[in-house]
């Protein structure tokens, strides 16, 4: 497996995530544009990529997988970005909360709860190593909030009491977003909101928000791996701004392969 160029040993196969996720389309660009034309991008779940990282890097075999911070998978495995000098990641950027039009008159509670919410890569990878360690989501983050209480308390700060009023939160199985949405879902339910987390895809979660399907999310990756879900939803969502600062995207590969850039893919 160790002999011949990158490609080979890897059957030119990059282990991708869901079809919708942005990630995937930048990944996507970066064949095209670093013209890896024998590659493949493997579609399939967060859950399978991190999977297949896992059974690799204990054997020690070579892997490329689609990646992004803040993620557990770099506190787990001595990992890398493959340097990519063509820019087509784009920069760092930021996770943004988004909310339907109307929420702030129908649910201002919880609105403005959203839109005090603000955390940190370093406080996200709290609940999701939690979550990867084998504790539940919900209790993950029930955890979190408990020990955090002096961040929770600016959330909520100003915020009134709710009585079993309904909020419904779109997600998807990222593990990032598994995380927030957990944590914000129960700061949520602490204040008094009946809570009902909603797997979707990457997609639907946007639509879910534009067409009131959804009341929110906390799950927008912007300015630019979700531009297309923004632009074509402009003037159908409410932005509430960042809540996590310094996000990443990128090709992710063990510490132990010999490679350091996109470019050393094409050999
Ligand atoms: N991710 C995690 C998502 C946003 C959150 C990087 C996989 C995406 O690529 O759309």
């Amino acid at each position: 497996n160790e002999a011949g160029t990158v490609g080979e040993q890897v059957d030119y196969e990059i282990i991708g995530i869901d079809p919708g996720a942005g990630l995937m389309k930048a990944s996507a660009k970066v064949v095209e544009e670093y013209d890896l034309k024998d590659w493949t991008l493997v579609e399939g779940s967060s859950a399978a990529m991190t999977a297949a990282l896992k059974k690799a890097y204990e054997k020690e075999e070579p892997i490329i997988v689609t990646g992004w911070t803040p993620h557990w998978m770099f506190a787990s495995f001595d990992l890398k970005y493959l340097e990519d000098p063509k820019g087509v990641f784009g920069e760092d950027e930021n996770i943004h909360s988004i909310a339907r039009n109307g929420l702030k008159d129908d649910l201002p509670g919880a609105y403005q709860v959203l839109d005090q919410f603000t955390w940190t890569p370093d406080d996200m990878n709290i609940v999701m190593n939690d979550i990867v360690n084998g504790e539940d989501p919900e209790a993950a983050a029930t955890k979190w909030v408990e020990e955090n209480a002096d961040k929770v308390s600016e959330w909520t700060d100003g915020v009134e009491k709710a009585s079993g009023e309904k909020i419904k939160l779109g997600y998807v199985a990222w593990d990032s977003e598994i995380a927030s949405t957990n944590v914000i879902g129960k700061v949520l339910t602490d204040l008094g909101y009946d809570v009902t987390l909603t797997q979707v895809e990457a997609g639907p979660m946007w639509t879910g928000v534009a067409d009131g399907s959804l009341d929110a999310h906390v799950a927008g990756w912007l300015p630019s791996t979700h531009a297309d879900y923004y632009d074509k939803y402009e003037g159908q969502f409410e932005d509430l701004g960042e809540n996590l600062k310094g996000t990443k995207l990128g090709l992710v590969v063990p510490a132990y392969m010999d490679i350091d850039s996109i470019e050393d893919l094409k050999e």
